[in-house]
């Protein structure tokens, strides 16, 4: 194993980043954090698009190993570290289900959240009804995998919930109530979270920042 620092580009209030900020914790890596301002195109240089050509955050350098796409990070970082083997499971069907929740929340939740938050928060558009409806939808379905068990993919936490958590949070950049998705699980399982990771607090607190700048630049301060 490469004792070398591991890089991370982040943009401190993205979910991908702010969900492999978490992992990145939970396993205890030792790690540099390198911001990217995306308002300000900070990732679209040619310097960051020689490392990584889809000018996406996060990124990963390991040594000379670069990786991005945030959950394939999660993954990484659990095998390399290990020492959470429990965030990533080894047995087939453990593991099965958590990638079954990750590729749910990369292709059914986020995409949501980001339908109905981005064009927001980008181009100062009013919240659609349809986006909306879409992202109850996939709130409500994770309430119903809630009914069976404490976590999304079993009974402890696993990079799964990182994800989806990292996902759900970003709704706090407009105004989406989770209680209004008629899901009580989801709202339990959201508070709960917040307060069993220690490191919640420290990786997400890019999120909340520009919360703040979003209320003031919507007030018109
Ligand atoms: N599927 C990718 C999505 C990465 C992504 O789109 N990140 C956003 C920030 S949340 C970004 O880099 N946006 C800049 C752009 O698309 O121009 C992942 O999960 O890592």
């Amino acid at each position: 194993m490469s004792s070398q620092k591991l890089k991370f580009y982040f943009c401190p209030a993205s979910a991908p980043c702010r969900a492999v900020h978490m992992v990145a914790k939970a396993v205890g890596a030792d790690f540099d954090i390198k911001n990217v301002d995306i308002m300000k195109g900070e990732h679209r240089t040619p310097e960051y698009a020689a490392i990584n050509p889809m000018k996406t955050v996060p990124t990963m350098v390991d040594g000379d190993f670069i990786l991005w796409e945030g959950r394939a990070i999660s993954q990484y970082l659990v095998q390399k570290y290990g020492k959470e083997n429990q965030l990533y499971s080894v047995d087939l069907k453990k593991r099965a289900l958590v990638n079954r929740m990750l590729y749910w929340d990369a292709t059914g939740l986020y995409q949501a959240v980001y339908n109905y938050v981005m064009p927001q928060v980008l181009k100062r558009l009013p919240p659609s009804e349809e986006a909306a409806e879409a992202l109850r939808k996939q709130v409500k379905y994770l309430n119903s995998e809630l009914q069976a068990r404490k976590y999304a993919a079993g009974d402890h936490v696993t990079i799964a919930d990182l994800h989806i958590l990292a996902s759900l949070t970003h709704v706090s950049l407009v105004s989406f109530d989770i209680g209004s998705c008629e899901a009580p699980k989801v709202e339990a399982y959201v508070a709960r979270l917040k307060t069993e990771l220690a490191y919640f607090d420290q990786c997400n607190g890019g999120l909340y920042q520009m919360c703040e700048m979003m209320k003031k630049m919507m007030s018109g301060q």
